[in-house]
């Protein structure tokens, strides 16, 4: 269906202003960013080539939101400019390009900070005491929140130090870190309290609060970014301003960096891109801000944006698609995960079209039926989630909508399903006899962390269930190159190394083996902490449930799951045939408590040169010590590569050592 120019920009313009009052005057929004933003782009290029369509109340001519009527309002002395936005590199490279043109310079520095996803404010400080804070509102007119702005703990209400001016004008970011939102919401949903959908308009929220009592029970935390009317003396550049305001007591950015040249600015980019999800706050790109004042006013500004600024920004983490489709797939132990198809989408850096739907309790929570628009979060490397149903007027009437039905047998095997009292979980109860159960057995038992057999892919593994060529795990030690090379897709040599990948990979470790058996509950640290207490795989196999309790971190239930794990004569037979096929591990010596490092606590983080943090880890635990993947108060050390974040700066923060790659090969030389 297309529509005429007119009908899109009257669609649009419709859409647009629920959206934006939903997201400004509700702190709710109703779509992801990304799909407003779309919406925004497409109304600008339709009004661009069609300029008799574009209307003076078009949603494109207000960026931002027009003051409430229940505060007050507050006329910016100067105008608080918007940011123009690069969406890839050859954007960034575009915008310096201008820059150093018209500047008529090569090497133009530029100041980097993260661009935090929050709302901006103006506070006002006369002779040094805070005496207004607006939002920015629509950039000429925002809001009085200077009560609100007052009961946020990290904005000083008097500065401090040397040469403060007579009026100072500060502008930043309010924000709320993500663990403290994190802990806001669960509280909120415990007492059965509206939740927010993100920091950002949790924050918005909280300083819209009528009630500054409300407001200063919110974690708000405030950033600096730069100034605005300044009646008194500031350096002539950006960051030297920002570091400035921060010895009169005015938080700014930790992570600011000045640079030379575009090159550097990308550098800086994808550092900060590649912490992103550790960091304490949200951000959605990276501002870059030519550095010097002088050159700030020669290049000036175009409507609203100065032409001397510039966002970066991220790939959305949220967007919105269609849900095609709901298949279910049959996991290690039988349970049965629904699997959203969805309408290929662009998030998070990559294109999905599958999401988890976790189990038939999440669908209801969602509320979701195929046929629905739903938001697709991807951070980080984590599996794509579906968190919400987009709720708009538009949506689909129920006819269309089909109910996610849970299947009554293994959509695999055939086999019952079953469902335990409080388990969220429907599982096939078909066990080793479920083609899909074994399959996914011996994806993980040749996994990296547990047999390590490189070149056993799944696809080799599909072909070598559903030929029958192996049963169990055990079957994997008696193939030869005859037989695998008669499989698709594998050459005489390729079968060779397989052979020999999986006969090297008998020579393996105790932890490994344990964690390669895939007991319900048994991660990594279980099996290496299972190891170390028992020492052997036969007192692990005799251990009572009583006795498996006394093992770190093994509670009842996980002793349970072992327990029921190696009383089953089946996974008995799989054993003793690991052990006759040659399967081979050296004796656990170190038990937990001995080594040099023994009572220390690790956690490595950021990159390492000279190994993986895994193997630098491994070597750790070899000394004795014990490693962990937070910091905490009871973390001895914290070793830390180029790109550590947030663990390193809640490790300055504690007070607790930290040391460089460099320094702790010397320390493990030393202690070898
Ligand atoms: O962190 C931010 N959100 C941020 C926003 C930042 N670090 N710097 C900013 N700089 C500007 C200029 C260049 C106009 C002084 C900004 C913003 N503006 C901004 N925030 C909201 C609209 C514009």
């Amino acid at each position: 269906m297309t529509l005429s120019p007119e009908d899109e920009v009257a669609a649009l313009t419709a859409q647009l202003s629920r959206w934006s009052k939903a997201y400004f005057e509700e702190d709710a929004p109703l779509v992801p960013d990304a799909d407003y933003d779309a919406a925004m782009r497409r109304l600008q290029e339709l009004e661009a080539e069609h300029p008799t369509l574009k209307r003076s109340t078009s949603p494109t001519q207000r960026v931002g939101s027009a003051p409430l009527s229940s505060f007050e309002s507050v006329t910016h002395r100067r105008p608080m400019l918007s940011l123009d936005n690069a969406f890839s590199r050859e954007d960034l490279s575009d915008f310096h390009r201008r820059v150093s043109e018209r500047l008529k310079v090569h090497d133009v520095a530029y100041c980097c900070e993260p661009k935090l996803d929050g709302v901006a404010v103006s506070i006002v400080y006369a002779n040094g005491e805070l005496v207004l804070a607006a939002t920015r509102g629509d950039g000429s007119t925002g809001e009085n929140v200077t009560a609100n702005i007052r009961t946020v703990q990290n904005v000083p209400l008097t500065l401090e130090g040397e040469d403060i001016p007579s009026y100072l004008e500060v502008r930043g970011e309010v924000v709320i870190p993500t663990d403290a939102f994190d802990k806001m919401n669960a509280r909120a949903s415990a007492l059965g309290e509206k939740v927010f959908v993100n920091p950002r308009n949790a924050a918005a929220g909280s300083l819209r609060q009528l009630d500054s009592r409300i407001t200063a029970k919110r974690p708000l935390s405030f950033t600096a970014y730069s100034v605005g009317v300044v009646e008194g003396d500031l350096p002539d550049c950006h960051d030297a301003t920002l570091r400035q305001l921060s010895q009169w007591g005015i938080p700014v950015s930790d992570y600011m960096e000045t640079v030379t040249g575009v090159e550097a600015c990308e550098a800086y980019y994808e550092s900060i891109a590649a912490q992103r999800e550790a960091l304490p706050f949200d951000i959605d790109g990276i501002v870059f801000k030519v550095n010097s004042i002088a050159q700030q006013e020669r290049l000036g500004f175009v409507s609203r944006a100065p032409r001397w600024a510039i966002a970066r920004k991220f790939p959305a983490q949220e967007v919105s698609t269609c849900l095609l489709g709901v298949d279910f797939q049959v996991g290690r132990t039988g349970a049965i995960t629904p699997v959203a198809r969805l309408d290929p989408v662009f998030v998070g850096g990559v294109t999905v079209s599958n999401a988890t739907l976790h189990n038939s309790d999440e669908i209801e929570r969602l509320g979701v039926c195929i046929g629905d628009r739903v938001v697709v979060r991807r951070a980080g490397d984590v599996i794509p989630q579906i968190v919400s149903v987009v709720q708009d007027e538009d949506g689909l009437p129920d006819a269309a909508r089909t109910k996610i039905v849970f299947p009554k047998a293994c959509p695999e095997c055939g086999s019952d399903v079953d469902r335990q009292d409080g388990e969220a979980v429907v599982r096939c109860v078909g066990g080793m006899s479920c083609s899909a159960q074994l399959k996914a057995v011996i994806r993980h038992f040749a996994s990296r962390k547990a047999m390590d057999i490189e070149g056993l892919g799944d696809k080799l593994i599909d072909q070598l269930v559903d030929e029958a060529l192996i049963s169990t795990v055990a079957d994997l030690f008696s193939l030869d190159v005859a037989t695998v090379s008669g499989l698709d897709r594998m050459g005489m040599k390729s079968s060779e190394n397989l052979i020999e990948a999986i006969d090297q990979s008998k020579a393996t470790t105790l932890p490994r083996l344990i964690y390669a058996l895939g007991i319900r509950e048994v991660g990594e640290a279980t099996a290496r902490a299972l190891a170390s207490h028992f020492l052997t795989l036969e007192e692990v196999m005799a251990a009572p449930v009583e006795t498996l309790e006394d093992v770190d971190d093994v509670g009842p239930i996980v002793a349970k799951h072992i327990r029921a794990f190696v009383l089953d004569s089946r996974n008995q037979e799989v054993i003793a045939a690991l052990l006759t096929a040659g399967v081979n591990w050296p004796a656990v010596s170190i038990a937990s408590g001995d080594g040099p490092l023994a009572g220390t606590i690790w956690v490595v983080t950021g990159k390492l040169e000279s190994m993986g943090r895994d193997d630098a880890e491994q070597r750790l635990r070899a000394l004795g010590a014990k490693t962990a993947s937070s910091v905490s108060a009871k973390t001895t050390t914290v070793l830390a590569g180029p790109g550590a974040g947030s663990k390193r700066k809640k490790a300055e923060a504690l007070g607790i050592e930290i040391i460089d790659e460099s320094e702790w090969l010397t320390l493990v030389e030393e202690l070898k």
